[in-house]
């Protein structure tokens, strides 16, 4: 954790919207005085009915409600309010997956009109204030339509990934008793197209609940409409009124639900609310990408992850910024288009993953150098650690030594940023998320829940709420106060390592559960291992992460097979297969092991510690294996470890 430091550019420190001194300041009353740093703060916000109660919170017992007088419209604060001024300015442009398909420009006038229009039609199906609705959508505009348009009539949307499967998505239409789904004809990434409908026909045998299926037309390709069932988008769109009132929310009216991994059972779906959700990721956005108006901003996460609600959609529209929405990836037609796609808007800020720095680094300079990027003021990332040698690519190559890099570190349940530098007042240190927020008290503890101070390593645990801090799991209070707050009593744990250096600054280490970070996106190993002895032929399975170059980490599994069923390459393939049907590609493993047996403990724990040894060849530190069951499994699994494919 040491290394170089970048101070910060001299430019920055004088003309940034947060000094070094205003930090101080501003970070001082934020956690000695919150609730007059958020009354303050509250006011970035057209409000319906002012709030006059700012924090009412407790980590034990758990209760968690900020500005709980408060009544406002989050569509109405990221579109109405800025129509006077910003109507015919730019919301965003949206790039399509292949260059040479039509682009679009959303300016705030034509973005009020569709996110009308698409609440209107939401009405006539019946959704009211309170419904879930499912958003299974690519990333195409009517995504950005739909979910205004649920936080315009006061429903909660559910958006699942686009690339997860009919089974994940009926677990998640369920799990949250929606009635409604909305999706398209196909996505499109890569030059690939994900049959989008034909998934939500597959899922619904298993989500009875749902009577309505909303679809967008976006490929054109051919697929089946269930009579009474499908509704098609734009004949619907066609039918209703161009205007939709604002429906008055309080500020802990839930906003949205967004499905994430824990390290056990089924996915929890975080829920997170109206107004201290928006108040907190717009200052995020402001002070942290030093957001000044006019400015392009890109955040390239999808909207299915907490990243793409929080500063693809709803921060830069809260700002009235200009922003930019892509439906592809990094590296199609070729490993230069995020920085064509940069050269063609004039981002300002671009924020991505690690795990696409990777990626596009591996793929040489070239790509890079051939382009301008002389529009680029700050790059971003978050998602996963980032390894100094991606830091300093990004820094010198992408960036050409004249951005400043903020890391993010930060949750789904966060939000928000949480640890995060700010570029004209932190100085840079390649893999540090340095800094807290506003409002943020981190807390290092050991695993008895000693309190570490100084320079110390440990778990990163958070001591006093902020206002974007997710309100519960829904339909499961208990599992959200056992998950968080029950570990370290009081405090809510981040299940995150973290180290902290001589200067005071965060280094986040990764997950310290069973929760593996795959090209940033989180996966339980107990939803793997749950997929895996789904099928017939599988009698146990255990799922570790390994180091892997691009992805950050990548998945393992070991296989133990039914009595009498022989191991093969087409079996190992086939449940490759299976995983990746019923999560979905993401979830695919990378190197698949049988094993005849697994180490177990007596009581029949599984001992994933010696497993993640194995994966990552690193046989000389098993350390202590005499509580084993059967120790000599560890030989067996070392032996066939060269087995693997
Ligand atoms: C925003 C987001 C959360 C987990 C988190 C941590 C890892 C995120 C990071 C980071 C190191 C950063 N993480 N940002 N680790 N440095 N800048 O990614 O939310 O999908 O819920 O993942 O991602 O391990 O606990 P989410």
């Amino acid at each position: 954790m040491s290394g170089k430091t970048y101070p910060v550019f001299e430019t920055w420190a004088q003309n940034a919207h947060i000094s070094k001194q205003k930090y101080e300041d501003m970070y001082a009353q934020s956690v000695n005085n919150p609730d007059a740093f958020w009354a303050e703060q509250a006011k970035r916000l057209d409000w319906i009915k002012e709030p006059t109660i700012i924090k009412n919170t407790s980590f034990d017992p758990v209760s968690i409600k900020w500005f709980e007088d408060g009544v406002l419209n989050v569509a109405h604060n990221c579109i109405d309010r800025h129509l006077e001024k910003r109507g015919d300015q730019v919301a965003f442009y949206w790039e399509p997956d292949h260059p040479d398909q039509p682009a679009q420009v959303i300016t705030y006038n034509q973005l009020h009109e569709r996110v009308c229009r698409f609440a209107n039609v939401l009405k006539e199906l019946g959704v009211k204030k309170g419904d879930r609705v499912t958003l299974y959508l690519p990333m195409i505009p009517e995504i950005t339509y739909a979910m205004l348009a649920c936080a315009r009539i006061g429903a909660v949307h559910s958006v699942v990934f686009a690339g997860f499967s009919p089974e994940a998505l009926a677990g998640r239409i369920n799990d949250c008793d929606s009635t409604i789904v909305i999706t398209a004809d196909e996505g499109r990434r890569g030059g690939k197209t994900i049959p989008l409908k034909k998934n939500v026909d597959d899922a619904l045998p298993h989500a009875l609940g749902v009577d309505k299926v909303l679809v967008v037309e976006h490929t054109g390709a051919n697929i089946t409409m269930k009579g009474g069932r499908d509704v098609w988008w734009h004949e619907a769109a066609a039918g209703v009124d161009e205007f939709c009132e604002i429906e008055p929310m309080n500020a802990e009216d839930p906003l949205f639900i967004l499905y994430t991994s824990g390290s056990t059972g089924k996915p929890k779906g975080v829920v997170h609310t109206a107004g201290g959700y928006l108040t907190y990721i717009s200052l995020a956005h402001e002070t942290v990408f030093n957001y000044e108006d006019g400015d392009v901003f890109w955040c390239g996460a999808d909207l299915g992850w907490i990243t793409g609600h929080s500063f693809t959609l709803y921060a830069p529209l809260s700002n009235g910024a200009i922003s930019v929405m892509y439906e592809g990836v990094p590296n199609y037609p070729d490993a230069s288009r995020f920085w064509q796609i940069i050269d063609k808007y004039k981002v300002n800020q671009f924020y991505t993953a690690p795990t696409a720095i990777r990626a596009l680094m591996g793929a040489g300079d070239d790509f890079v150098t051939k382009t301008s990027r002389k529009s680029l003021k700050l790059l971003g990332t978050a998602g996963e650690p980032i390894n100094p040698e991606a830091w300093e690519w990004y820094f010198h190559v992408v960036g050409d030594g004249r951005c400043p890099i903020v890391d993010t570190w930060w949750q789904t349940e966060t939000g928000g940023c949480m640890i995060t530098p700010f570029p004209g007042a932190t100085d840079m240190k390649p893999g540090a998320a340095t800094t807290p927020f506003f409002g943020v008290k981190p807390q290092l503890v050991d695993n008895d829940g000693n309190v570490l101070d100084g320079e110390a390593e440990g778990n990163l645990c958070i001591l006093d709420s902020w206002p974007a801090q997710a309100r519960t799991i829904y339909g499961d209070h208990q599992r959200f106060v056992e998950t968080y707050f029950t570990t370290y009593k009081g405090k809510y744990f981040t299940s995150d390592g973290c180290k902290r250096d001589a200067d005071g600054d965060y280094w986040i280490t990764g997950r310290v559960d069973d929760v593996l970070n795959v090209s940033g996106h989180r996966m339980g190993t107990a939803e793997v291992e749950s997929a895996l002895v789904s099928h017939d032929l599988v009698s146990e399975a255990a799922v570790v992460g390994y180091p892997h170059d691009v992805k950050g980490q990548g998945i393992y599994v070991y296989v133990t097979l039914m009595a009498g069923v022989k191991q093969s390459d087409d079996l190992a393939k086939d449940l490759r297969q299976w995983v990746r049907k019923e999560i979905g590609p993401i979830a695919t493993p990378d190197l698949l092991q049988f094993a005849p047996d697994l180490p177990k403990t007596r009581s029949g724990k599984i001992m994933r510690r010696i497993l993640r040894k194995i994966a990552e060849d690193d046989f000389s530190n098993l350390g202590d294996i005499s509580t084993l069951a059967d120790p000599s499994v560890v030989d067996t699994l070392i032996n066939d470890r060269q087995n693997r494919s």
